[in-house]
């Protein structure tokens, strides 16, 4: 496998400029999907139905128009400017039918898929996304620029909700998009996708807010999703995917495959690990993370695991170091894994992200998304090294 780093490939347009104030709320436009063509349909569900009538939705074919609606509703809403001159926000608005419409497709589609994903080679090129966090104005801008699914995959790696206010949004376009394209739009669980997680940090919150006064009712409709969604992919035989990292509980690839859902994270085990752990160096082998929960792992792991299932590249997300503040990845164990973060200016960190993307030759690029920031300096700011941020 050829890795290029982005220095070699990123030429200027390949950034696309997040302006954090109030001028792209006026330009948003330029920035929507002209290349998802996901043209109107007459059978757009109405909000004055109710959800026993959505439940009715069963015939394949209106569930994909209705999805196709859903989506394009949700990609071309306009963006509001906030007095607070906070980032603007997507002005749309989600039904609770719409909740269980999507939620209810969603467990049927993640039933058709093992805890660990198998995506063929014949789906390359595959954008690979990492943390999300509910910023939904970024999450479309990064979907209009890599492009339409019918053409070429995603793989998301976990974390859409909390901290960020469009949880709600960023969840329900990708379980739609991955209901609409289920062999091109893959999902696996975060930390975050999790009852006990999600409690905390801001999505029980958000439901109940915006679906009030059923919050919690439709809170459970999430959570149900939570539960049946896989953990880990392995891409084309040769690249292992997953939201935290390894396991010292994985002693083969079966054991992924074969974790039971549906399933709340544990607090320890196999799958705790696979959403929880993160590589370091600091000690040696496996330790017990700072986190609280889950274990670090070292290099040598990292290649001891790369050799004994021969696996290329591991890609996972769930942390920003400093030093990924420009560019948004980072490498460890000598390029073996692969550590991603797809939240721009994350809770104003003044971040890059990126996307990386896999070519059907096996080339590893990356897509860098830059916020555009008044203090230019701020982002300009000499990295310290070694800490990271627990996602
Ligand atoms: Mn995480």
């Amino acid at each position: 496998m050829k890795i290029v780093q982005a220095n070699e490939i990123q030429p200027a347009s390949w950034c696309i400029m997040f302006e954090a104030g109030s001028v792209l709320g006026k330009q948003s436009d330029p920035h929507l999907p002209s290349s998802i063509p996901f043209s109107p349909h007459s059978l757009l569900l109405r909000s004055h139905q109710s959800v026993s009538t959505m439940c009715m939705v069963k015939d394949p074919t209106d569930l994909n128009k209705y999805l196709d609606n859903f989506i394009e509703k949700l990609m071309t809403a306009r963006t509001d400017k906030r007095p607070d001159e906070k980032s603007p926000l997507v002005n749309v608005t989600v039904l609770p039918e719409d909740v269980v419409i999507v939620t209810r497709a969603a467990v049927a589609s993640f039933k058709e898929q093992k805890t660990l994903i198998r995506v063929d080679k014949s789906a390359l090129p595959i954008n690979i996304v990492g943390d999300l966090h509910g910023e939904f104005r970024e999450l479309r801008m990064m979907l209009s620029k890599c492009g339409d699914p019918i053409c070429q995959s995603y793989l998301f790696l976990g974390d859409y909700v909390d901290r960020g206010v469009q949880g709600v949004e960023c969840y329900m376009l990708l379980l739609a998009l991955k209901c609409r394209f289920p062999h091109k739009v893959y999902m696996l669980r975060g930390n975050h996708e999790d009852a006990n997680t999600a409690t905390t940090y801001g999505f029980y919150d958000e439901c109940k807010d915006k679906f009030a006064p059923i919050g919690e009712t439709i809170w459970s409709h999430f959570v149900n999703v939570f539960n049946w969604m896989p953990c880990a992919a392995l891409v084309a035989d040769k690249i292992f995917c997953m939201h935290g990292g390894l396991s010292p509980h994985i002693s083969a690839l079966e054991d992924v495959e074969n974790i039971k859902r549906p399933t709340i994270v544990p607090p320890y085990g196999l799958m705790c690990d696979l959403v929880w752990s993160d590589p370091d160096n600091k000690y040696p082998g496996w330790a017990l993370s700072t986190r609280g929960i889950s274990y670090t792992f070292d290099d040598d792991l990292i290649k001891k695991f790369c050799k004994a299932f021969d696996i290329d590249l591991i890609v996972r997300a769930h942390q920003i170091y400093q030093d990924m503040y420009r560019n948004g990845y980072k490498f460890f164990a000598e390029g073996r894994l692969l550590s991603i973060f797809s939240a721009p200016n994350y809770l104003n960190y003044k971040n890059d992200c990126c996307i990386v993307k896999v070519s059907a030759a096996f080339v590893v690029s990356f897509i860098v998304f830059r916020p555009i920031l008044k203090n230019a300096k701020a982002v300009a700011a000499t990295p310290k090294k070694g800490t990271a941020s627990i996602e």
